[in-house]
């Protein structure tokens, strides 16, 4: 493990060749169960450049009416979402938290989705780490501190790496600038998928 800063830690290779292969065949079958759709932004409706979907008891979505939530079901088809995929529960557990992760977010990113710089800040337990896994092309990615405008680091996060935030670093700012298409041979399509694991509800 890396620490990248206070609370954030970075192990390159946490999941091998086979065991990515493996975390990808178990996505597909939940996102079979529970399409990916595409979030909008509060207020103003536009849409992100990333897709989504979840597994777990809660997942993250937004629209204009309602924002950033967290809720029991998938927003198009009304299902519950898919349980946490075996495998993607390896990396919470390497962060040691006391209670199990009730959401698990899939982003999927094609070659020109990006994020923007901000916080995850929608969990009420902000004591829980969030877990990120990384599967497909690598990305560049960025984070700062705790207030927005100060400065910023770039590390390139690449297939089957794992980044626990936690701690001091839990409320830092993040986001994805973008993609290298054609860096990893996981996926059939180009692209990124991005997994992140948290605790909702106080535990
Ligand atoms: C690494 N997702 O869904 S993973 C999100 O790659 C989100 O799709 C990003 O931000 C993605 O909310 C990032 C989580 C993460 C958060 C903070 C970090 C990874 C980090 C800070 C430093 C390095
Ligand atoms: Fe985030």
């Amino acid at each position: 493990m890396i620490e990248l800063a206070p609370g954030l830690l970075y192990q390159p290779g946490f999941y091998d060749r086979a065991q990515q292969e493996a975390l990808v065949a178990e996505l597909r079958a939940a996102v079979r169960q529970a399409p990916l759709f595409t979030p909008r932004m509060p207020r103003t409706g536009k849409e992100f450049s990333v897709r989504m979907t979840n597994c777990g008891e809660l997942g993250w979505v937004s629209d204009a009416a309602r924002g950033y939530r967290y809720q029991p079901r998938h927003p198009v088809t009304d299902a519950p979402w898919p349980a946490i995929p075996a495998l993607a529960l390896r990396a919470w557990e390497a962060g040691g938290f006391r209670a199990p992760p009730q959401a698990c977010l899939v982003n999927f990113y094609d070659a020109k989705a990006r994020m923007g710089l901000h916080q995850d800040r929608d969990e009420q337990a902000l004591d829980a780490p969030v877990a990120s896994i990384s599967l497909g092309d690598s990305c560049l990615f960025r984070f700062g501190g705790s207030t927005r405008g100060g400065p910023t680091k770039s590390i390139r996060l690449e297939s089957g790496d794992l980044v626990l935030i936690g701690g001091a670093s839990r409320l830092c700012f993040h986001g994805v600038d973008k993609l290298y298409p054609g860096t990893s041979t996981l996926l059939a399509e180009a692209g990124r998928i991005n997994l992140t694991l948290r605790r909702v509800e106080p535990a």
